[in-house]
């Protein structure tokens, strides 16, 4: 048996940075895929591990069926208790600790929520709502400008080595052609465009760099897979 159950979704960004952590640390999990078009996420069983009733939600077997829920919350749950050697972390007595917290709550906070809502205007919205894709592309480029500009003299966003703070930020950054891709409307008014590599060079390398790493490439190549089944 597997040592965690994650309660997932085959396309969603946020149980997939879980498992690039789970991959790195050599973690076992057996994936639970909610279909969302049945709102299978809020059945009563989720429910009871999770109020919340998003994805992901990890259960730990070897912790008496420990639950957490939160990526970010989940990403620092797996490196305090499995990575002793701290391969994707830093110990909580360690100068930059508070930074690699900031830069999770910052994901979280600044990332996954904004960017979420431009993905949700410009895929799933059922009404064209111009100025709301417009609001959120912006924002979603004023935070890769934030990003720019922290990596403009580091390959790592803390302590000069690679960490569940970068960890956070891979998925969605891979989503970023759907949400300035071609929408679920068309608009008459000029929206926002993203040339990643061109606008974001830094931000653009740091992500090229992540996702070359084994377990990340694993990832990606598990997820595609998922969403082909
Ligand atoms: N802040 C949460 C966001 C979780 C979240 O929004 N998950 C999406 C999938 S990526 C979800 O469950 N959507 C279904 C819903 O809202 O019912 C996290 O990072 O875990």
């Amino acid at each position: 048996m597997a040592q965690f159950t994650l309660f997932s979704h085959k396309g969603g960004p946020n149980p997939w940075k879980v498992v690039i952590a789970l991959k790195e640390l050599n973690l076992s999990y057996e994936p639970v895929f909610f279909d969302f078009e049945k709102n299978e996420q809020k059945n009563e069983q989720h429910l009871f591990y999770n109020p919340n009733g998003r994805v992901p939600t990890l259960i730990d077997h070897q912790n008496n069926d420990y639950a957490i829920w939160e990526s970010d919350a989940i990403l620092a749950y797996l490196a305090d208790r499995y990575d002793k050697e701290r391969k994707i972390s830093l110990p909580h007595d360690h100068p930059e600790y508070h930074h690699l917290l900031q830069y999770l709550f910052f994901q979280s906070s600044g990332q996954g929520v904004i960017w979420g809502q431009a993905g949700w205007f410009n895929l799933f919205h059922p009404e064209p709502v111009a100025s709301a894709v417009i609001r959120y592309r912006n924002e979603t480029k004023r935070v890769l400008g934030v990003l720019e500009r922290i990596l403009q003299n580091k390959d790592y966003l803390v302590a000069d080595k690679y960490t569940i703070a970068d960890v956070a930020f891979i998925n969605w950054n891979s989503m970023l052609p759907s949400l300035f891709g071609k929408g679920r409307h068309e608009f008459k008014e000029d929206l926002p465009q993203l040339d990643f590599e061109k606008e974001f060079p830094k931000t653009y390398a740091w992500h090229k760099r992540l996702t070359e790493r084994p377990a990340v490439a694993a990832t990606i190549a598990e997820r595609q897979q998922a969403l082909q089944q």
